[in-house]
Order: C-alpha cells, then sequence, then structure tokens
C-alpha cells in the first residue's frame, strides 16, 4: 500500500465475473465500485486538511495511529483500513492463482495447524465467531508463527505487531445477495479462491506491506 494522498481506487486485479460462482459479480460490483470507493473517498475527505499528512502511505498512517491528529484518528482507522483491508482482500483471490499452500511455507502451515484442512478450519471458525462484522485474519507473528484472529469493523492486525497475510471479509455486503445468511457457505466456497502465492510472498517478505 505504497499509494499517497490522494488515495487511488485500485481496480480489481481481475474482471468482475472472476470469481463466479462462488462470489457473483454483482456482489463483486458493489463491494468493490461502492463499499471500497466510498472508504477512498472518506479517508481522502478525512487526509484532505491536513497537509503534512499528505506524503504518508497508507500503511504508514495506519502503523502510525498514534501520531494522527486526534480529531480525524477515527476517520483514519475507519476509513484507511477499509481501504487497506479490501485492497488485500481483492488481491488475495484469484481462482487462476497458486491453489494451495506449498514448499517451505506449507511446513510452515504443518508445524502450526496439522494440516491445510485445519488451517482452512481455524479461519472458518474465527469467520463465523466474528460477531457482527468484521474479517478472519491470518497473521504472522514477529517470531514468524502463523496466527488465525479475527477483528471488529475495518481494525487491522497491524497495530499488534502482526503482520497481514491473509482475510476474509465477513461484512454482510461480502455475500448477503448471494448467500444471505448463510456466511457458512460463503466461507466454505472463498476457500478455494485464495491466491496462496500471495499469502506466501507476504509472509517471506521482510517488509510489512
Ligand atoms: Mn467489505
Amino acid at each position: 500500500m505504497e499509494e499517497k494522498y490522494p488515495y487511488p481506487l485500485v481496480p480489481l486485479p481481475y474482471a468482475y465475473d472472476a470469481l463466479e460462482p462462488h462470489i457473483d459479480l454483482e456482489t463483486l460490483h458493489f463491494h468493490h465500485d461502492k463499499h471500497l470507493k466510498t472508504y477512498v473517498e472518506n479517508l481522502n475527505k478525512a487526509i484532505e486538511p491536513y497537509p503534512d499528512l499528505h506524503n504518508k502511505t497508507l500503511l504508514s498512517l495506519l502503523l502510525n495511529l498514534d501520531k494522527v491528529p486526534d480529531e480525524i484518528k477515527t476517520p483514519v482507522k475507519n476509513n484507511g483500513g477499509g481501504v487497506y483491508n479490501h485492497q488485500l482482500y481483492f488481491e488475495s483471490m484469484n481462482p487462476s492463482g497458486k491453489k494451495e499452500p506449498g514448499g517451505a511455507f506449507l511446513g510452515r502451515v504443518n508445524h502450526k495447524f496439522g494440516n491445510v484442512d485445519n488451517l482452512k478450519a481455524e479461519l472458518k471458525s474465527k469467520g463465523l465467531s466474528q460477531f457482527g462484522s468484521g474479517y478472519a485474519w491470518l497473521v504472522a507473528t514477529q517470531d514468524d508463527e502463523l496466527m488465525v484472529v479475527n477483528l471488529p469493523n475495518q481494525e487491522t492486525p497491524l497495530p499488534l505487531n502482526l503482520k497481514p497475510l491473509l482475510l476474509v471479509d465477513v461484512w454482510e455486503h461480502a455475500y448477503y445477495l448471494k448467500y444471505q445468511n448463510r456466511r457458512a457457505g460463503y466461507l466454505d466456497n472463498w476457500m478455494s479462491l485464495i491466491n496462496w502465492q500471495v499469502v506466501e510472498d507476504r509472509y517471506y517478505s521482510n517488509e510489512i506491506r
């Protein structure tokens, strides 16, 4: 997230129907073109009167929320988090990406969870138990241990010193048009859309992205 003010609406890295049938075109259209766009616009609105913040990347804003002026801390946390989380969510899915974890990273998964299915079950469980809106996350601790957590609303793991690797959006807008109240069905299908190459690249990157 190296973009700076004014933060752009980053296009989807694939076509709107690319995730069919698991995520339908209409959901993706609303999710990207309406929901994410609103977060981008509200983030820019909050930052606009603060020229000192115009040279900051979104990542540095979110990593240093304590240095953001009090009067815009909440809008930056909510909308900046909304932009960061959605970009990562859209980037992490790709039906033609790497289907399963491999190599040394698979070893890390097996070490922590026993096998990939257990990791997916843990992501599903954390997604289901997130009350209301939020995300289930796969993150790495500072000791490079894998961990699954859930966080409400548009919070990110960044202030917790956890490296974001993967997240699944369980806000109703992510699935309601197709799945209505069936969050579990959405989560089951979503697992087959993960591009594990993105997850592995983030894990092995020296930098938090
Ligand atoms: Mn969303």
